[in-house]
């Protein structure tokens, strides 16, 4: 059938073009090469990239959207961008900020009483157990605000956002320890500790300070627990990128700094900027800490209360044992614990050399009490001869490393080389180079920095895309590229413009680790996973006033809301709850209602509300955003808002004519469709259609949809009964539109069985 289509239209155009005879031969793989000018290295990659229609990533990454606030997610090695998750930002597509579960959510997030409505995320997490990516939890940072949010990766949502108690900017974080007890950041720029503290620039030395935070992670819950959390008082050095330690250094965390020269420029003053006096010294600090051990001081009431959150003040950390620092080269950026726990690598910006630092000798000076000075607040320094294992001049501008899945391998990236260097820091060897495009910042190696490291892939993530691609205007997308690590030598495989934001760092996981639910238990709110208070079965909808206040407890399934006509009067506050009562995955429905900023994006199963003020008069549609059905244009409403004291008119709707005649041709198209209907569940029964759980659930929602025509049958014969032929036309057709839906979710389900492969049981 489909072919015979197919063949008309192809004779059709064929005859309109004026084709005569002739069918042009198809092209041959060497024709499009010569026609593209592609190379064979070109069909290698692409061939290593493409996936065909229906074929699935083997990793999904996790990128930071910069200074979108959001997250970035998509498939290796296609590198198909599969979702933008809000975070920090509002984002109308998911209601995000426009319904009332997700404000919630970003009021969390509040600094001062005040909305932060955007973000700069740089470092996303993937929760850990064992070290191992476990696939359960997403973290990432707001550098610009001091905050991290908790993503629940069940159904890819934000679920919390925690702001800092102590720091006015953060940019090492989120990492989380090994078993994520703990999430945590340090910050980035110094100033005081307390809020809304000031204190002159002349005093910066004594009253700014820096820090880290080990925010305590609640598995159980979900969420990040404030009350169990802590911080420790840090010099005013600009504590930047962390890790935490593995396997033996499991219980330590390491941090880089910068500016320990704690310079405060001035340049309209006549001073030197910061940039000179920041990078002025040979060396910055590496601050190496107990944090089991710190945990245990706060449990033990060491620690002293700032803003109503408890910070193990330096004196304490360094009379305890617990906070020492090793010297670190110029400017340095990256601390990144090797797989095996053994080494911290650390990079030096404007040195060619990285630093492999050993976490034996390490513990060795500690032990032995083996210290070359103390800093200016009485941290003891370890020498970094005592802890360096080895240095490697690896080219210039190091920032960032990633490990692979061979022991001893890593890979660094070369800002001003605009290179990524492979090499062996066991042994301080350089393997290979490979030219990236400009200025690449992080780079990403899959699972890279769990302990156990996939390798396969690289993804370059560059600052600058200038010349990449088709040119944009001014502001350029950012550019990733997918580099192949399979083999000795690197091969570049792929060039990605992210329109989103810089992003600065990403993590990539196994996809067989991600397993999302397809729908919520219904009249879930997704944002705190609890039963919705608004929520309703089908059949409960209802319309309750209180005051002024006027609540709406509706429904959504294909292709009706319930209610459909909402009466309020000028000045009422309006709720209105949706529940979807989908079960179909993939049947999102969205509702808004015009001019009022409002939006909601409700999943299967999912309860959202929005909340306005009805403060104009006027009549408004509401309509669903989603294209759902074949009925999706119909799925509509309205909001009558009446003025005050408003009296009905007595008048009734305008009707239309029905006849008899209507009424039987309506039976007559019922009939038709039943037959078609039980041909199709024919058809899937005949399968063993039950091995198929995406299936059932198709065959389940069909029979919610078939299981409202009995009503709606009777609903229709009892006003044929009456004469009344409009109602009775009415409801036939809704029993019409059911079947319909019936249908479709059955040819679904055959389609699916076909394509399968399913086995034949009649
Ligand atoms: S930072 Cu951006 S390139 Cu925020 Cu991790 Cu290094
Ligand atoms: Cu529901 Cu469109």
């Amino acid at each position: 059938m489909k072919s015979l289509i197919v063949k008309a239209t192809t004779a059709l155009l064929m005859a309109a073009f004026g084709v005569g005879t002739a069918l042009a031969a198809p092209e041959t793989l060497q024709d499009v090469m010569k026609r593209r000018g592609l190379s064979q290295q070109d069909l290698l990659a692409a061939s290593k990239t493409y996936t065909p229609s229906g074929k699935r990533d083997e990793f999904i990454a996790f990128s930071s959207g910069g200074q979108s606030g959001q997250v970035i997610i998509y498939g290796i090695p296609s590198m198909r961008i599969l979702k933008y998750l809000a975070v920090f930002t509002p984002e109308p597509w998911q209601g995000y900020g426009y319904d009332e579960e997700s404000k919630e959510v970003l009021k969390g997030g509040r600094i001062d009483g005040k909305d932060i409505t955007w973000g700069d995320t740089h470092h996303p997490a993937v929760s850990e157990t064992g070290g191992q990516y476990d696939g359960q939890f997403l973290f990432i940072n707001d550098k610009a605000n001091p905050r991290i949010a908790v993503i629940d990766l069940r159904d890819f949502e934000t679920k919390q956002i925690v702001v800092s108690p102590v720091f006015k900017s953060e940019h090492g974080g989120a990492f989380v320890t090994p078993n994520t007890d703990y999430v945590f950041q340090t910050a980035q720029y110094a100033a005081p500790l307390e809020p809304r503290k000031f204190y002159p620039l002349e005093e910066f030395n004594e009253k700014y300070r820096g820090g880290i935070t080990y925010w305590k992670f609640d598995r159980e819950a979900g969420r990040i627990d404030p009350a169990k959390s802590f911080s420790i008082e840090l010099p005013p050095y600009s504590q930047d990128l962390s890790d935490a330690g593995k396997g033996p250094s499991d219980g330590w965390s390491f941090t880089n700094s910068f500016c320990s020269e704690r310079y405060v420029g001035g340049i309209e003053q006549g001073r030197p900027p910061f940039e000179a006096g920041c990078s002025a010294k040979d060396t910055d600090y590496l601050h190496v800490i107990n944090w089991k051990k710190a945990a245990e001081l706060v449990a033990q009431g060491k620690a002293q209360k700032i803003n109503g959150h408890d910070v193990l003040m330096m004196d304490t950390a360094v009379k305890e044992g617990i906070l020492f620092l090793i010297p670190e080269p110029k400017s340095p950026h990256g601390a990144d614990v090797s797989p095996d726990g053994k080494y911290i690598i650390v990079s030096g910006k404007l040195d060619t050399h990285v630093s492999v630092y050993s976490f034996e000798k390490i513990q060795a000076a500690i032990k032995a009490g083996r210290f070359e000075s103390k800093d200016p607040y009485g941290i003891p320094v370890i020498g970094l001869k005592d802890a360096l294992h080895v240095q490697v001049s690896l080219g210039l501008g190091p920032l960032h490393t990633q490990y692979d899945s061979k022991p001893c391998i890593g890979y660094t990236s070369l800002y001003v080389d605009s290179q990524v260097a492979k090499w062996n820091y066991c042994e301080g060897k350089v393997l290979d180079k490979i030219s990236v495009h400009y200025n690449i910042g992080h780079l990403m190696t899959m699972e890279g920095d769990s302990v156990d490291p996939k390798g396969r892939y690289l993804v370059a993530l560059n600052k600058l895309a200038i010349d990449r691609f088709n040119p944009v205007g001014p502001l350029h997308p950012q550019n990733h590229q997918l580099i192949d690590i399979s083999n000795d030598k690197m091969q570049l495989l792929y060039d990605m413009p992210l329109p989103l934001g810089e992003p600065h760092y990403a993590v990539a996981i196994d996809a067989a680790k991600l397993k999302p639910g397809v729908r919520y238990r219904v009249g879930t709110n997704s944002r705190t996973d609890k039963p919705h208070p608004g929520a309703v079965r089908a059949g409960e909808e209802k319309i309750e006033r209180n005051g002024n206040k006027v609540t709406v407890f509706g429904t959504a399934i294909r292709s009706h809301f319930t209610p459909e006509i909402i009466e309020v009067e000028v000045g009422d506050e309006v709720t209105i709850n949706m529940t979807n009562l989908e079960r179909a995955q993939d049947e999102t429905h969205g509702f808004t209602v015009s001019t009022y900023n409002v939006h909601m994006s409700v999943e299967p199963g999912k309860t959202a509300s929005v909340k306005f003020v009805a403060d104009k008069e006027g009549v408004y549609p509401y309509y669903c955003t989603e294209f759902c059905s074949a009925l999706h244009l119909e799925m509509q409403g309205y909001l009558l808002v009446k003025p005050k004291g408003w009296k009905a008119t007595g008048k009734t709707l305008a009707k239309a004519n029905y006849t008899e005649k209507d009424y039987q041709a309506q039976l007559k198209k019922i009939a038709d469709t039943q037959a078609v209907i039980d041909q199709v569940v024919g058809i899937i029964t005949s399968y063993d259609y039950k091995a198929f759980p995406d299936v059932v659930s198709m065959v389940e929602d069909a029979f919610d949809q078939a299981g409202k025509i009995p009503d709606v049958k009777a609903k229709h014969e009892a006003a044929a009964a009456k004469k009344d032929w409009e109602n009775a036309c009415l409801w036939a057709e809704q029993v019409w539109q059911y079947q319909v839906k019936t249908a479709d979710l059955g040819l679904r389900a055959k389609t699916y069985l076909e394509q399968n492969n399913a086995r034949k049981v009649k």
